[in-house]
């Protein structure tokens, strides 16, 4: 086992969370090539290719595909910059590739969103993205210098998905893949769609700029929408319906946009560009990363992890979940989300205990895959867990019961006949955050829910004050029974810890912070209402995606979804909460709530609903809670 010098280690870790972004340890120590690598059908991909100047030795290679450019393009051209998640690699002496997918930026060919993965290639012009992987780690151990035979395909997100698709490859010299917080089914859980519930917001900017028709290899990117008000519930309230947003701004040179509004359900159109179904028989290690408050690609990280244990049973399969928002681990120290905190030094535990020891392991023989199954931060009580399986043996799915009086127990409601009720107005849609802003946020998805509590529209129950911490580790499952006074409807349930009154950071939380990212802790945290996980589920789903069914008029309906998984404690002296209300704006596009096609429908379509959630001992609405014993 080569130990790397104690020095260098020293050296290393200072540079790579140091502050010093210049990257001219890099430049001193690599040399840069750039290659139009050709594929079997003959289409060329760019891909720049970083390698250590010292040729005394042999090195991995460590390859991220990307369809957001591998900028700066050009031989002496180097980043000035480096994400943690690359740096890291550049100081263990890793060979670094990064390459333009088909169809983007450098590449040649057509690009085609989350392309289909073909199980039965017939001739070379059976191509995808598992094909183009395969050919291009085919040439890297052939031709790059220095080599010693073993590729790692690691990413975030987009490149996530590469990552996933590399891992269909099939090539023996791929050793072990990254896919972190990946892209994964658009309809089902990712980014695009929650549930069949479309995301207004993420998909109106990204396909507006990332769907611009590139007719030929470029080095630019497209330019974002212009809003033109930093008010963005004002501006698509205003601009209306799905169909009029395509009108205006999309036409039809957006291509992905006009996908999107001509598949509603979940048809062969989607279903072709999930990797899940092809992941048996996983050969390379995998590692899946992800963030419990990733507000995009939540549902990829747990599902890629969760299918390859189902599908690939002898499969190295390992994931690891923190307290980051989407990328967090290599864009922030982990250390907070907007007004909550987690602690010092989250992200870089992960690197040194996580990542680097499975890669090191996998690509350079480097110490032991003794790596756990599941490594997991459990906020709340803010610690790292580890775990044999994922979700825990140890855990109880317990029934936490909606009741009269607003109230929550694990105790099934006697009565009969009960329920609350609201009104939901979608031309007075329920804000997803309490501030005027433009672009998504991150923090949404940990902030504050008082300003929603005092909506009319939003039902809120809530638990005693907890005598002993509840810890939930695992999936979270929304049980509604409901009628409405239309025939369609959204259903958002949030999960709430609700922290006392008094409650305020200790000193010793505030101390063990990185002090950079010490916030201002001006924002009231008594009585502070942090999301744990919310979700959305498209009611016309709810007996299946691919075929979609009106509600009964006031005839009671069952409601019942998954919601991504979740790992965090209810501290004795804190309450749990549920909020549960029909809209999500503008995060998520609004239903007219009469059962229709939402992306054809008009203004005059949308209509209030009256909904009736019942709690009562026929109708027992309730969330179902992964409870960890003791
Ligand atoms: N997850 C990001 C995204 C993709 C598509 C629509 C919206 C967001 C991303 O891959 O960058």
């Amino acid at each position: 086992m080569k130990k790397i010098t104690l020095a260098f280690f020293i050296f290393s870790t200072s540079f790579l969370f140091s502050q010093n972004k210049d990257s001219a340890w890099i430049v001193t120590n690599y040399y840069k090539i750039e290659k139009m690598i050709p594929m079997r059908d003959g289409i060329k991909l760019f891909t720049s290719i970083y390698i250590p100047k010292d040729s005394t030795a042999k090195y991995p290679i460590m390859m991220q595909r990307t369809p957001y450019s591998c900028a700066p393009y050009g031989k002496d051209k180097f980043r000035n910059v480096w994400s943690r998640n690359t740096k890291i690699y550049f100081l263990q002496k890793y060979i670094m590739v990064f390459q333009d997918v088909r169809g983007q930026y450098m590449s040649e060919g057509v690009y085609e969103d989350i392309r289909p993965f073909i199980k039965d290639k017939k001739t070379n012009k059976d191509v995808d993205e598992a094909s183009d992987t395969y050919d291009a780690i085919d040439w890297l151990v052939k031709n790059v210098p220095s080599n010693n035979g073993n590729v790692g395909v690691s990413g975030i997100s987009y490149p996530g998905f590469y990552s996933t698709m590399a891992a269909l490859s099939g090539h023996p010299a791929l050793k072990a893949v990254g896919p972190q917080a990946p892209v994964t089914d658009w309809f089902l859980g990712d980014d695009v769609h929650h549930n069949g519930a479309f995301f207004l917001m993420d998909c109106f900017s990204f396909d507006y700029s990332f769907g611009v028709p590139r007719p030929k290899p470029t080095t630019e990117d497209a330019p974002d929408f212009h809003f033109p008000t930093p008010d963005n519930y004002d501006f698509f309230l205003r601009e209306g319906t799905d169909a009029n947003l395509t009108k205006k701004y999309m036409g039809d040179t957006m291509k992905f946009w006009n996908d999107e509004m001509n598949h509603s359900n979940y048809d062969a159109f989607w279903k072709a560009r999930t990797p899940l179904p092809y992941l048996t028989n996983v050969k390379p290690a995998i590692l899946t990363t992800g963030g419990l408050f990733d507000a995009e690609d939540c549902w990829g990280t747990w599902n890629t992890y969760k299918t390859i244990e189902k599908q690939s049973p002898n499969a190295v399969n390992k994931i690891c979940i923190g307290p980051w928002f989407h990328g967090g681990w290599a864009r922030g120290d982990g250390s907070h989300l907007g007004n909550v905190q987690f602690g010092k030094g989250v992200s870089d535990y992960y690197y040194k205990n996580v990542e680097m020891p499975f890669f090191n392991y996998y690509l350079k023989g480097e110490g032991t895959d003794n790596l756990p199954e599941a490594t997991i931060f459990v906020t709340g009580e803010n610690k790292w867990r580890t775990f044999s399986v994922w979700p825990p043996k140890e855990i109880e799915m317990k029934p936490l019961y909606l009741n009269e009086m607003s109230a929550l127990r694990f105790v099934k409601p006697i009565l009969s006949l009960k329920f609350s009720e609201y009104v939901s107005d979608p031309n007075k849609p329920v804000p997803y955050t309490e501030d005027v802003h433009l672009r998504r946020t991150r923090e949404y998805m940990t902030d504050d829910q008082r300003f929603a509590l005092r909506r009319p529209d939003v039902l809120v129950f809530k638990t005693d004050i907890l005598k002993e911490d509840v810890t939930i580790t695992g999936p979270v499952i929304a049980d509604l029974f409901v009628s409405l006074s239309t025939t369609d409807a959204d259903f958002i349930v949030k999960i709430i810890d609700v922290f006392p009154d008094d409650f305020k950071y200790t000193d010793s939380t505030a101390k063990i912070l990185n002090p950079k990212s010490l916030i201002p802790n001006s924002y009231p945290m008594g009585g502070y209402q942090m999301l744990v996980r919310g979700e959305v589920m498209r009611g016309k789903f709810r007996n299946g995606f691919e075929n979609p069914e009106p509600f009964t008029p006031d005839k009671v309906a069952e409601v019942k979804y998954t919601m991504p998984d979740v790992a965090h404690t209810f501290q004795k002296g804190h309450r749990i909460m549920v909020q549960i209300q029909s809209t999500w704006f503008p995060l998520v596009d609004r239903n007219p709530q009469q059962f229709t096609d939402i992306y054809k429908c008009e203004e005059k379509d949308f209509v209030k609903s009256t909904i009736k959630v019942y709690h009562d001992a026929m109708h027992a609405s309730n969330i179902l809670l992964p409870v960890l014993k003791n």
